[in-house]
């Protein structure tokens, strides 16, 4: 199904590259990586976008993953109006910032204690700010493939070799912004045991993605968790879970609680704002009482807890609830990849698709990818080539082969195989002759 038109898109996409760098305010969604033209997007619902020209998809990005719940659902809509109604930011507390506060920390058993902020990047920056303080230590390890938000020090390209200080990886970072920065390979062991063997005490913290989403999603091998957390407890140093991605996304108390690994802090963001900018940073209460005003470690935001985001919050963790969510969110998973079970045997030797609840990347590359070593092996162009072909099919996916594809609520169980069939069209269509877009 080709789209009718984008002319619409066409020409909003012309109108905001005169006004915005490339057009977007993140630059993922420019279709850097794919080619062709953004789609802008005129309303959403449940599991569908319709853009400007009025072409329909289902959605598997989910603004990258805070729609768990699927689109304009009902109740956050009438939490966030409700909100809105009695004057939507104050800069003084509410109640409402104490109320999403008890939802994470009763849902998230390490979080004792827990700091709203606007976005993933600032919970993170503010996670290690306070690792550091906490440890009296400089050092932060990081993997590979992971992405903690924009912050500099995090902003680190891989350097040569394992266990080395990175290096950045965007103009405007400097060397010693950076220099305080160890990269090591996910779900590589020794490479952190290297790290720590190199500097054994001035280690502040790992910061790792759980599940690592932001190459593609990877999950973790058995014991690598485990292994983080032996090695931060046997060294002194914190370990900090960036679930931003995965919080209330593999679990209800997220990776975490999926693996049964508990972290000294916890970082937050996308679904506890049920698409509006929350982010959050928490975990042992004696690490968060250093965060000012109680403790010296300094942190603060204008909008930081304002209730109308902390309205969506709240009722997006409640709808959470909901008896058996996770088990739909697990079933709609499993449908997806049983519909795939035929294509991925046919192209073994070419695609392989990676799943940790309804979270799902599909690689074209041979074989489980276990690092960023094994993401970048991937067949982007083909990858294009897929993704053109889903859209002009009707599913918006994301516009990278190195992010995650997010299933909602909002799903249905027709939709799911659907996609699936889509999908192995798609390949197919990616498999053929190599065209420009
Ligand atoms: P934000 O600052 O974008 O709210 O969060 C940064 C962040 C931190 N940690 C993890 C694990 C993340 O996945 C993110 C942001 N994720 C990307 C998607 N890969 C956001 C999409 C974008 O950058 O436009």
């Amino acid at each position: 199904m080709k789209p009718s038109s984008i002319a619409a898109s066409d020409e909003a996409f012309a109108a905001a590259c005169a006004r915005m760098p490339g057009g977007v305010n993140s630059p993922v969604r420019a279709f850097g990586a794919v080619g062709g033209t953004p789609r802008f997007i005129a309303s959403a619902r449940g599991s569908h976008l319709v853009d400007l020209d009025g072409n329909d998809y289902v959605d598997f990005v989910g603004s990258w993953g805070p729609m768990i719940l699927g689109h304009a659902n009902a109740s956050v809509h009438d939490a966030i109006v409700s909100a809105v109604d009695r004057g939507w930011t104050f800069g003084a507390p509410t109640t409402a910032e104490t109320e999403l506060a008890a939802e994470v920390c009763d849902a998230v058993n390490s979080i004792e204690k827990i700091r709203m902020v606007n976005s993933g990047t600032e919970a993170t920056m503010s996670a290690i700010r306070l690792a550091r303080a906490c440890t009296g230590r400089n050092r932060v390890i990081k993997f590979s493939g992971c992405y903690h938000g924009h912050h500099d020090a995090l902003l680190v390209a891989a350097g040569s070799g394992l266990a080395t200080a990175g290096t950045p990886s965007s103009p405007g970072v400097t060397p010693g912004s950076v220099a305080d920065t160890v990269l090591c390979r996910f779900n590589d062991l020794d490479s952190v045991r290297e790290a720590f063997r190199a500097t054994p005490d001035d280690i502040a913290c790992i910061i790792v993605e759980p599940v690592a989403g932001n190459m593609g999603v990877v999950a973790p091998k058995p014991g690598f968790l485990e292994g983080l957390r032996t090695v931060c407890s046997a060294h002194g140093a914190l370990l900090v879970f960036d679930e931003v991605m995965t919080g209330f996304r593999v679990a209800r108390g997220g990776a975490q609680a999926r693996f049964a690994v508990a972290p000294d802090l916890t970082t937050l963001g996308k679904i506890i704002g049920g698409g509006m900018p929350v982010g959050a940073y928490g975990g042992r209460a004696d690490l968060m009482q250093r965060v000012a005003p109680s403790g010296d470690v300094y942190q603060a935001g204008t909008l930081s807890g304002n209730p109308a985001a902390m309205a969506a919050g709240i009722a997006t963790l409640r709808a959470l609830r909901a008896h058996g969510a996770y088990d739909r969110l697990e079933a709609l998973g499993t449908q997806l990849e049983q519909g795939l079970a035929a294509v991925l045997q046919k192209h073994a030797d070419t695609v392989s698709f990676a799943r940790v609840g309804s979270m799902f990347t599909l690689f074209f590359h041979s074989g489980r990818v276990e690092h960023f070593d094994d993401a970048m092996a991937c067949d982007t162009g083909a990858f294009g080539r897929y993704f053109h072909a889903m859209l002009d099919a009707g599913y918006y996916v994301p516009p990278s082969q190195f992010e995650a594809n997010f299933i909602s609520l909002a799903h249905t169980d027709d939709e799911i195989q659907a996609a699936a069939a889509a999908m192995e069209r798609a390949i197919v269509t990616a498999h053929g002759n190599a065209t420009t877009r």
